[in-house]
């Protein structure tokens, strides 16, 4: 159930342009951008939904958010600003059933989102 697309891109099955990578995390550009700067930050191990997360999951997730505000510092995108976000099934606009955090930075947002 949680071996997704992304699954076969930690794996290295199929392509993607891979920007971080530590023993737990990966972060890979979206293949669909919604902003000018589009990454998305996974578990290696899946999670398939926040909801599907436990208490055993918070060093992982936290580590994905530590990631994203680390890469967004590194690209210097922190000044300007950027945004975090984590779909969660249908309502969510959740697609993909690998928990990930978007980053989307480059442009300015907006609120509400639609
Ligand atoms: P969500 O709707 O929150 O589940 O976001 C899933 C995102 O994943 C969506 O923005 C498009 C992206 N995506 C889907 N398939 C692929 C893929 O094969 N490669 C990459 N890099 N991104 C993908």
């Amino acid at each position: 159930m949680t071996d997704t697309i992304f699954a076969k891109i930690v794996r290295r099955e199929i392509p993607a342009d891979i920007v971080y990578e530590d023993d737990d995390v990966l972060a890979f550009r979206d293949l669909n951008p919604q902003a000018p700067v589009h990454v998305l930050f996974i578990p290696k191990r899946a999670i398939a939904t926040l909801d599907d997360a436990v208490p055993g999951d918070a060093e992982v997730l936290g580590k994905l958010l530590l990631a994203a505000a680390a890469f967004a510092r590194a690209q210097g995108l922190a000044k300007d600003g950027y945004r975090t976000v984590i779909n969660t099934n249908g309502h969510g606009g959740q697609t993909v059933f690998h928990i990930h955090v978007h980053l989307l930075a480059g442009r300015q947002m907006h609120w509400p989102p639609g």
